[in-house]
């Protein structure tokens, strides 16, 4: 069965508990059940996983990329700062959809720069939770281009 894996980055561990104007009230169990059922309809397995920390991200973007095997990732703040992730990405040839809750875009500057989107396959912002929703049915669209 295909693996995707769902990588959360630093704070999300917190969706739901604050900030719910920018955030929105569901928790990443609440999106990681419902991508649960979007998953197993479509015939894939979730690998879901969240870490504060960098060198958790870089090891499971490339442990996916050396499978061969897709991500959605909300890399939170580092996507506006980590050269590690981005080389990651590169380095490991991983298919990565970049996802965000909130548009960054309409929020301060630091936020408008994205290290990983250039090595993205695409990205996904602003749709509030449903941004993983949909970076899942595009990962999943885009690998099934592939195929045919
Ligand atoms: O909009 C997104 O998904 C972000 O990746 C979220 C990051 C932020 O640094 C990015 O610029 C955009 C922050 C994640 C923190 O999440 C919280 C959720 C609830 C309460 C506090 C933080």
């Amino acid at each position: 069965m295909q693996i995707v894996h769902i990588i959360h980055g630093p704070n999300l561990n917190l969706l739901g508990t604050r900030e719910p104007a920018v955030y929105g009230h569901e928790t990443l169990a609440d999106v990681e059940a419902r991508l649960s059922k979007a998953a197993q309809s479509a015939g894939v397995q979730l690998l879901c996983r969240q870490s504060n920390h960098e060198g958790d991200l870089v090891d499971w973007i490339q442990q996916a990329g050396r499978a061969g095997e897709g991500v959605v990732l909300n890399a939170g703040a580092y996507t506006h700062t980590s050269v590690a992730l981005r080389d990651a990405i590169a380095g490991s040839g991983a298919r990565v959809i970049e996802v965000h809750v909130s548009n960054v875009h309409a929020r301060e500057s630091f936020r408008h720069t994205s290290l990983i989107a250039p090595v993205a396959s695409g990205i996904v912002v602003g749709f509030g939770t449903l941004s993983y929703d949909l970076a899942l049915q595009g990962l999943l669209a885009l690998a099934g281009q592939q195929k045919s």
